[in-house]
């Protein structure tokens, strides 16, 4: 599998430069990685060094009538496309035949700009759609594994496409999307269109012919609930015949219904300037109390405090935990997972504080830490923040930074780091507040306002050019096509304090703004928001 993927690679840099020529795949700031332009053979199957199938008619978990096969009856190249023929014909259990495709052990990405140009089928019951699954859906399952529906249509909406996330807590009838329905009644099987998402960190983006319809963020998700979208995901087209949400054919469809795929590309961002910030789900306790964070310890010595009873950092909720009273040494706190990849850069941190009239004593201390951990959860890599023990100021709210690095097998300090990066192997980050009784002995601690944050912040700045024409002064700079840009001034660079001259969405190409000049003398700045 290595072998073929590193030959394919270096066949795939000379067909790439080609045909950037011969067919523009170029996309501003965006490199193709991945392509499949089906310009096998007429009658050809499709390539399997790319493509494999899902065969069968159990129904899929939605009803769905038609059975799968790998047959070049239901999936072939035509005229440089791939065509997935949905056929009216009794085959193994099933009165309907079509084909599902997908790139599972073959390929599968991290984030990026994926893309295929598409003419689907007509018709009552029909239901094609070009979609993503996480490449860990055998271990993982779905819908933990995420799903990312790049295009779904269902033959009784021949205007309306849909763009769907599904995860844990937000998958089938409770996916997240969006609709983008063509001008004028035109149906979508009319004719050919390019489906794209731009998938990055925190973010995706959904595009019909280059249209920005949707966007989904961890914000976006139902409260407590894990974005699962950081992970590698294979691709997968196919045509499904009747079901749950479709509906089944009736007299007015006919039979065969052909989705035409012109090509895939998958590209991978040059210079996108990434969107950081916390990627802990209700970091200060505000929404659904401990929703998202596990308590461990006994229960009665884990607690969510509010302002009417214990100080708060920020909000009205705060996390309390104190010993166990066992005797012996005893662990108690509360813990954050979220999906992680090597290589992944983060900064953590939280407030904490011992209250003046319950101060933590004796050997008892408290910490936050981050581990890097695997598939089977166990710890790669470790960091701590300094402890809070009988010797820390009482009634202080404190900001503890995660920057000891920790050897897990005896808890030495082995060394001092600002970045927490994720070794490999690692799948999970796990954020630990941790409170340890060696014997017993009194005193509590609070824990708000915590921290786990991806670099890039909330805005990222781009550069610009400035260029004065007549009276006026105009600042461009490169742009993304859909991403937001604030362009901003000030007078006086010893001020703080940045004036907004204008928002605008990029088109792709180079954007500007324009400012009247005047005697004042003025800076500027360009920056990405994170929104
Ligand atoms: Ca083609
Ligand atoms: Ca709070």
């Amino acid at each position: 599998m290595n072998k073929a993927r590193l030959q394919f690679g270096i066949l795939l840099l000379c067909c790439a430069g080609f045909s950037l020529r011969a067919t523009a795949q170029s996309i501003p700031g965006w490199t193709l990685v991945w392509s499949d332009e089906f310009t096998q053979p007429d009658g050809s199957a499709p390539d399997s060094t790319k493509w494999g199938y899902e065969t069968g008619g159990n129904g899929w978990g939605n009803n769905e009538l038609e059975y799968y096969t790998s047959r070049t009856n239901n999936a072939r190249i035509e005229s440089g496309q791939l065509v997935i023929e949905a056929r009216a014909e009794s085959y193994m259990t099933r009165n309907y035949t079509s084909a599902r495709l997908l790139t599972k052990g073959k390929w599968s990405w991290t984030y990026g700009r994926i893309e295929a140009r598409v003419k689907v089928p007509r018709g009552q019951g029909m239901w094609p759609a070009f979609w993503m699954l996480g490449a860990n859906v055998e271990a993982a399952g779905w819908p933990t594994c995420g799903e990312i529906d790049i295009m779904e249509n269902i033959g009784s909406e021949p205007s309306k496409v849909h763009g769907t996330v599904h995860g844990p807590g937000y998958s089938g009838a409770n996916g997240i999307g969006g609709p983008y329905t063509l001008a004028g009644g035109a149906a979508f099987a009319d004719d050919f269109h390019v489906f794209a998402i731009e998938w990055e960190t925190n973010r995706i983006r959904w595009y019909v012919d280059s249209q920005l319809y949707f966007t989904v963020t961890p914000t976006n998700l139902p409260k407590g609930a894990q974005w699962v979208f950081s992970q590698p995901q294979f691709l997968l087209l196919n045509v499904a015949v009747g079901g749950n949400w479709p509906g089944n054919p009736n007299g007015t469809t006919t039979f065969p219904q052909r989705m035409i795929v012109d090509y895939v590309r998958v590209y991978a961002a040059t210079n996108l300037p990434a969107c950081g910030g916390n990627v802990l789900s209700n970091p200060g306790f505000e929404v659904g109390g401990l929703a998202n964070w596990t308590t461990y310890g006994q229960g009665f010595n884990t607690l969510l405090e509010n302002s009417n009873n214990a100080p708060v950092h920020g909000g009205s909720n705060v996390f309390k935990v104190f010993g166990q009273f066992t005797g012996s040494n005893n662990y108690s706190g509360v813990f954050h997972d979220t999906a992680s990849v090597p290589g992944t850069t983060y900064t953590a941190s939280g407030w904490a504080l011992t209250p003046s009239g319950d101060q933590i004593a004796g050997g008892n201390t408290a910490w936050i830490e981050v581990s890097f951990r695997d598939a089977a959860s166990s710890i790669l890599s470790l960091y701590r923040t300094t402890l809070i023990t009988s010797n820390t100021p009482a009634g202080v709210w404190l900001n503890l930074a995660v920057t000891n690095q920790i050897n897990p097998a005896n808890s030495a300090v082995i060394g001092s780091v600002t970045n927490l990066v994720a070794p490999a192997a690692t799948t999970i980050a796990r954020y630990q507040v941790v409170f340890r009784q060696p014997v017993t002995a009194a005193g509590s601690v609070l824990f708000d306002d915590l921290n786990l944050s991806l670099p890039g912040a909330t805005e990222t700045p781009v550069s610009s050019a400035a260029t004065k024409t007549g009276g006026s002064l105009r600042i461009s700079f490169p742009t993304f096509l859909g991403l937001n840009y604030e362009v901003r001034y000030k007078s006086d660079l010893s001020s703080s304090a940045w004036q907004v001259l204008t928002n605008l969405t990029g088109d792709g190409a180079t954007n500007a703004a324009t400012d009247a000049l005047n005697s004042a003398r003025r800076f500027y700045h360009v920056v990405r928001v994170c929104n």
